[in-house]
């Protein structure tokens, strides 16, 4: 490794990260969803530092926070984002949003390096609005109409109200200047094991996975639960359940090696004990990084609901709420991450689909883009037990701003 380079400052990166993770705290996690005070808080405090990197930003009509260098020569985006799962981890987000704050305060002022890294942290990343709605927002996706109907899955809250609450209301939503960018870099942990099984400490993403997700509503009869015969019982409860089970018996047939399918929530209308309930409702979600894939289990799905309503005792209505485009990662950044692991980790690297979704997924629908994994202990993630183990954090800084000093001088 070449010794006359600027290094990263690992207690300043730590110091950082449990300056984020001290608002919002929620036992050993943080509970930031978004536009919650504690996630404008995180956006502000990203605001505060970025004028010690070379840049000047502030947070934008739809929450995003823009960081850009009038330092001349070619400019890498980076970031990630600073909102929460409901009472979650302290690292999804914040790891890549400081880590890009690291390589802009190691790289900007750096003579030797012509050009610079400019550092965003994209708001509602984790969906309590829209999915992917501030990224998706800065590549002009995003129309006005969609924010008119977005709305908190928390408590119904408008995005509109949101925003105004927020006094974001009347800031203009910054899109990306095309041609700006060579590309948008972004650190994440693993939130699985396979890093930390292997005893490897950084994971070069290869593709990341699109995410579909559904409304799936059962309709039967609310009757007394008492004195309501069961032969005779519409329990959409009932159908809801065995709709369940029915696809975790029927999808590995059609899916892929890496296909993932999950119920994350149910509703029981009108759920009361001593009522069968009329109505229910299941949000399912299919991601794949294959999209012939999920269209095949989509129309399984389907096929599976005109079955249940052949039957006769409950109808089922699939409506399809979110798509999303896998992505496959630029080559060029997985080698600078291969070649910075080399230099800073030891090469303990492995190449690597994500399961999660990412902005980077957005961002690379209109510039290159590139992925890092830090090992994830225990593989856990979206929990308040999530952690990952200071000298992993530390490295995988290290291997992140020589990935980004490789990509700015090649
Ligand atoms: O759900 C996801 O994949 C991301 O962590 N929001
Ligand atoms: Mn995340
Ligand atoms: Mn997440």
């Amino acid at each position: 490794m070449a010794d006359n380079v600027s290094r990263v400052d690992g207690t300043r990166v730590l110091a950082d990260l449990h300056a984020l993770r001290a608002i919002g705290t929620y036992k050993s996690g943080v509970h930031k969803p978004t536009f919650s005070e504690p996630h404008l808080r995180s956006l502000e405090w990203l605001v505060q530092r970025l004028p010690e990197a070379g840049l000047a930003g502030d947070i934008d009509g739809i929450g995003n926070v823009l960081g850009a260098s009038t330092k001349p020569g070619p400019k890498l985006l980076a970031g990630s984002h600073l909102e929460s799962q409901n009472h979650a981890g302290w690292l999804d987000g914040p790891l890549g949003v400081v880590y890009a704050l690291e390589a802009a305060r190691v790289i900007n002022p750096d003579p030797k390096i012509d050009g610079a890294v400019e550092v965003a942290a994209w708001c509602d990343e984790e969906g309590h609005f829209g999915h992917f709605l501030g990224s998706r927002s800065y590549v002009g996706a995003v129309a006005e109409a969609d924010i008119d109907s977005a709305r908190d899955r928390n408590d119904g809250r408008t995005m509109r109200e949101a925003l105004a609450s927020a006094g974001l209301a009347d800031r203009p939503r910054v899109q990306a200047e095309r041609g700006r960018h060579i590309g948008y870099l972004e650190a994440h942990i693993e939130q699985g094991e396979t890093l930390e099984s292997s005893g490897l400490k950084i994971g070069i993403v290869t593709s990341i996975v699109g995410i579909w997700q559904y409304r799936i509503t059962f309709t039967g009869e609310q009757n007394h639960a008492g004195t309501t015969r069961m032969a005779i019982r519409r329990d959409a409860g009932l159908a809801l359940a065995r709709f369940c089970v029915a696809i975790d018996d029927r999808f590995p047939a059609s899916c892929g090696p890496r296909t993932v399918w999950t119920t994350g929530r149910i509703t029981l209308e009108p759920g009361a004990p001593s009522i069968i309930p009329g109505a229910a409702e299941m949000l399912f979600q299919i991601r794949d990084d294959d999209p012939a894939v999920i269209a095949r289990l989509e129309d399984l799905l389907r096929a599976m609901a005109a079955e249940v309503d052949k039957q006769g005792r409950c109808s089922v209505a699939v409506e399809r709420i979110r798509t999303g485009a896998p992505a496959r990662m630029d080559a060029s950044f997985q080698q600078a991450i291969e070649a910075a692991s080399a230099a800073f980790a030891g090469g303990k690297s492995l190449r690597m689909p994500s399961g999660a979704g990412h902005d980077a997924q957005i961002l690379a629908t209109i510039m290159p883009a590139g992925m890092l994994f830090v090992p994830s202990i225990g593989g856990i993630s979206h929990h308040w037990t999530e952690n990952t183990a200071d000298a992993d954090i530390v490295t995988g800084a290290e291997v992140f701003v020589d990935a980004c000093r490789r990509l700015l001088v090649r």
